[in-house]
């Protein structure tokens, strides 16, 4: 797994790439310093898939995400500050980044649940609990949970994987009062999120969001004040399933990869899953399909146009 080469962006330097992301700090233009407080999140055409990047980009999915991101984020402002500040980028990357408060990030993956699938379902199978909270017998692959729970990991290295924390660990890495906060807020985030999707023919099944601490701007009782920040309700962020083909007992379709999925696993690609190689470049056809679907909900969500 080669990273990509990060962008020449004159006036920011690189901080860090995730997978399919990068990170850039703006240099102030009087001392050419990095800034303290302001970073730049881009969003590349990247696509993972089965724990892969895959060397096929599909066009536009990082403004697709990213103006996604920022609409939920409108939708969101009630119930939770952000942390964008502009979304005046550089053009070398206009659409696809935002201008956002650097924030100290909490050292917590803050995963909701309102669907029963992925590492969730195993944690269930083997415990009849995910992260330590019970759950009713009987639920299969895709169930609809009784309400949307709170299953947080730990943020593992890149490359390796998160793993399950129960809420008493969370309480101990952060304390009680924001640990019994950032669980309040992500299933918020996951009710309002479904509220919105379910009416435009999507469901998200579980969510992934991050909060950072903004010490500059405390709140009421002089605690600093807890930032939404990342992404929110993106495909690479949340898992989107078609309402439509939602049938428990069974894995989803996936809203965005299943053409991708699909045509890895064919006889047609030519690859083994199981071999570790290297997924192979994907068809012209899979590529329009898997872009017209991330278009598709972004419009089915927002009302909106996507204008590329
Ligand atoms: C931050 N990440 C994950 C996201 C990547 C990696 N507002 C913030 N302040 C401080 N740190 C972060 C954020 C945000 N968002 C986010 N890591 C640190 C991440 C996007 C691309 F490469």
């Amino acid at each position: 797994m080669t990273p990509p080469v990060p962008l020449d962006l004159p006036g920011y330097v690189h901080v860090y790439s995730g997978k399919v992301r990068e990170l850039y700090a703006p240099l102030d233009p009087a001392t050419g310093s990095p800034s303290q407080d302001r970073l730049l999140l881009v969003a590349s055409n990247r696509i993972s898939a089965y724990d892969h990047v895959l060397e096929s980009e599909i066009p536009d999915k990082g403004a697709v995400l990213t103006q996604l991101s920022l609409w939920w984020f409108e939708q969101l402002a009630d119930l939770v500050p952000n942390h964008v500040v502009s979304d005046e980028v550089p053009a070398a990357v206009a659409g696809r980044a935002l201008l956002v408060r650097r924030l100290e990030m909490l050292p917590v993956e803050c995963i909701g649940r309102a669907y029963l699938t992925g590492g969730g379902l195993e944690d269930y199978r083997q415990n009849g609990s995910v992260c330590g909270v019970p759950l009713p017998e009987g639920l299969e692959d895709g169930s609809r949970l009784p309400g949307p729970i709170f299953t947080p990991t730990t943020k593992a290295p890149l490359g390796e994987h998160d793993l399950p924390m129960t809420f008493a660990e969370v309480e101990q890495e952060v304390g009680a009062r924001l640990a019994a906060q950032v669980r309040d807020l992500t299933t918020a985030i996951l009710a309002r999120g479904n509220g919105i999707a379910a009416a435009r023919g999507i469901l998200l099944a579980d969510t992934k969001v991050e909060f950072g601490l903004d010490a500059a701007s405390p709140d009421h009782d002089g605690n600093p004040t807890v930032v939404l920040a990342d992404e929110v309700l993106t495909p690479d962020s949340s898992r989107f399933w078609p309402a439509d083909q939602w049938q428990p007992g069974r894995t989803q379709p996936s809203y965005d990869k299943q053409f991708v999925r699909d045509w890895l696993t064919s006889a047609a690609s030519g690859w083994d899953r199981s071999s570790g190689a290297a997924p192979p470049p994907l068809p012209d056809e899979i590529v329009d399909q898997t872009r017209a679907k991330y278009v598709e909900a972004y419009e089915a969500l927002t009302g909106r146009t996507f204008a590329s």
